[in-house]
């Protein structure tokens, strides 16, 4: 005798948000075949994802009480509250998985608000475009309940790889915007480069195809900076000194080409404060600490010191 099969129940969405995002996730999760609720602020964006089944809810009362995980891909941190307040009383005992892009500490007041609430939250980072959704190379990284992060993996995977980075709600946001920092001020060093040889008729194309193999390479420098950061000892020997990185040279050069070098003297004015304070021997590595805001100890802790941002970081 056979023992009879049983159909897999797939957990019903709502999503919130039908933006470029909102909408990639909700297609995603029909193509897995997911029941799906949608709802967005201005309408009309949602009839395409209603022709592939998901059901148009016409309020957000209407959106959170039609399924047990809720969504939101919305705007910034207000444009939740502003969506999420007026039905908090609706959203007892759900699920939410927040997926717009906030700071840490605004991940970490949603928690706290959610649990006044009796909201399981969960709050998401998403490393991809919307093309990506769905496509290997897409992460979402996550903080809050490990227990919504458990029970609704099947949900989370259908988007990307899905990596939990503990209870803390701000974590994910806070990973998510270190490596945006990362990426931004790449673009901005290649950008600046490209106004550089510009300046002489050079296209940013062939600056391109010049440039990746080289910043390709130099990538392989992060794993040898990132031993010595967290080894606190900038003085390692066989490493290019702070006194060699001076990039004076450069900001005159970007200057003398009638090019803004802002972001350059930036990064050489992390340098110099660290050579003042004669450091110049040490690695280039050492900039980390022109990075951290100055600190001191209060009461056994650590607490930052108030005041402007000149204050703080010069
Ligand atoms: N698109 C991307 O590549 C990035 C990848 C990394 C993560 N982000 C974050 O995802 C959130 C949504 O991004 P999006 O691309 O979907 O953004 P838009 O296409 O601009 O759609 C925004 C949606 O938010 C709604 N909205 C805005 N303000 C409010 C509000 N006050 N109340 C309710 N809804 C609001 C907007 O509605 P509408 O303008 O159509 O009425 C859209 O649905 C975002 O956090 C990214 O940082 C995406």
């Amino acid at each position: 005798m056979t023992s009879p099969t049983t159909t897999p129940i797939s957990t019903g969405v709502t999503m919130l948000g039908l933006g470029a995002m909102g909408s990639a996730l909700a297609a995603r999760l029909l193509a897995a075949g997911h029941p799906v609720t949608v709802w967005n602020r201005s309408v009309g964006r949602d009839a395409d994802l209603v022709e592939r089944g998901a059901r148009r809810a016409e309020t957000v009362a209407d959106a959170v009480t039609a399924q047990p995980l809720i969504v939101a891909c919305l705007l910034r941190h207000p444009s939740v509250h502003h969506t999420l307040d007026p039905v908090v009383a609706q959203l007892r005992g759900k699920t939410l998985v927040n997926l717009t892009t906030t700071t840490p500490n605004e991940a970490r007041e949603l928690a706290a608000w959610a649990a006044e609430h009796g909201i399981d939250y969960l709050d998401g980072a998403i490393l991809a475009v919307p093309a990506m959704i769905g496509s290997p190379g897409a992460q979402v990284f996550y903080g809050g309940s490990q227990a919504a992060f458990d029970q609704h993996r099947k949900v989370l995977d259908t988007w990307a790889t899905s990596i939990f980075d503990g209870s803390d709600a701000g974590r994910a946001s806070l990973i998510d915007l270190a490596m945006l920092s990362a990426m931004y001020q790449m673009f901005a060093g290649f950008i600046h480069g490209a106004a550089m040889v510009g300046s002489e008729g050079m296209t940013a194309t062939e600056f391109a195809a010049r440039t990746t193999p080289f910043i390709s390479a130099m990538t392989a420098s992060f794993a040898g900076f990132a031993r010595i950061i967290d080894g606190g000892d900038y003085a390692v020997a066989g490493q290019q000194s702070l006194d060699f990185s001076d990039l004076s040279y450069i900001v005159r050069a970007s200057d003398e080409q009638g090019v803004n070098p802002a972001t350059l003297a930036a990064v050489q004015a992390l340098i110099g404060r660290q050579v003042a304070a004669g450091h110049g021997s040490e690695g280039f590595s050492r900039i980390y600490e022109s990075f951290r805001a100055a600190e001191v100890t209060v009461g056994g802790g650590r607490e930052t010191v108030g005041g402007s941002h000149d204050e703080r970081y010069m």
